[in-house]
């Protein structure tokens, strides 16, 4: 926290923190995988480029941002980990007037990490599409990894109340955009579809998923869906750090294809896990 390291009991905010007050910060979230950490560099860009979106400005620079969730890890002894950097507006006073916060405060967690959906990764998910929809980009920007999660956290509350893994958010326009905490990729007749990223964060999974079948030579675009695209699929499946690629085999009592992970995202799924275990930046140089 601001430079020290201080035990999970120690850690805490002030409840005039700008960050706690008004979601008015910016964070991200990193996973390692065997003492490497997984595109870090990609995740350190988009946390400043969110910071400058917000006109945030981050007291470190990017290679000592990196160089602080590396010592991180190691002080913590972590291997397998998941990692938050959480930088705040700083403390000021109860107006809004970001002005009155004299230095944004830098904050990472990073705690020990596994699978996250467990048995779900072999059977698929389930995923209902939302009655609300994704943040207008003409008002808070998707592609801003913001402190403010209000509008997924909805959407995520509305997919428990119906009974889905997870919430598939269309935009005002019903447009697919993305899952609560994920993106969206739909196969259909062997082409890989995923919407272009103006009304979705920009993926750092996402991208590793592009790269991975670009490589293969897998017919992959970014390209709009609507509701029926994703009704008729032959598979689907999201990305993102904490889910890594997951499955979704039925969206609003719609069976997608067979039902089942289809052979497409099972093998985009075996050569993402290649990627996490071969690429990345040694926790331990
Ligand atoms: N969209 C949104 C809205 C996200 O929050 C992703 C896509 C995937 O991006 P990456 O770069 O991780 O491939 C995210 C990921 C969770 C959780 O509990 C997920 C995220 C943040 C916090 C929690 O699943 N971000």
């Amino acid at each position: 926290m601001d430079g020290k390291y201080v035990t999970r009991e120690e850690a805490a905010v002030s409840v005039f923190d700008h960050g706690f007050l008004y979601g008015d910060g910016v964070f991200e979230g990193i996973r390692a995988y065997g003492g490497r950490v997984f595109r870090l560099e990609a995740h350190v860009r988009r946390l400043f480029d969110s910071a400058q979106a917000i006109l945030l400005k981050i007291p470190m620079t990017q290679q000592e941002m990196s160089d602080a969730i590396l010592e991180t890890l190691r002080r913590n002894n972590l291997k397998d980990a998941y990692i938050r950097p959480i930088v705040t507006r700083g403390i000021g006073d109860l107006g809004l007037d970001p002005r009155k916060c004299m230095v944004a405060s830098v904050i990472i967690i990073a705690v020990e990490w596994g699978a996250m959906y467990g048995d779900l990764y072999e059977t698929g998910l389930t995923g209902v599409t939302v009655t609300v929809r994704r943040n207008s980009p003409a008002a808070l920007p998707p592609n801003i990894k913001s402190l403010n999660y209000l509008n997924n956290i909805l959407g995520k509350i509305e997919a428990n109340i119906k009974g889905g893994d997870e919430a598939i958010f269309l935009d005002a326009d019903g447009t697919v955009s993305e899952g609560s905490g994920d993106n969206i990729f739909v196969i259909r007749d062997g082409v890989i579809n995923t919407p272009p990223t103006l009304n979705n964060l920009r993926g750092v999974t996402r991208q590793a998923v592009i790269d991975t079948a670009r490589a293969a030579g897998m017919p992959i675009r970014e390209i709009q869906l609507g509701l029926f695209d994703l009704y008729t699929a032959d598979e689907i499946f999201v990305t993102g750090t904490a889910a890594e690629l997951a499955p979704v085999v039925k969206i609003d009592g719609r069976i997608i294809g067979s039902g089942k992970p289809g052979p497409i995202t099972r093998l985009l799924s075996k050569q993402f896990a290649e990627c996490t275990r071969s690429e990345g930046t040694p926790i331990w140089p």
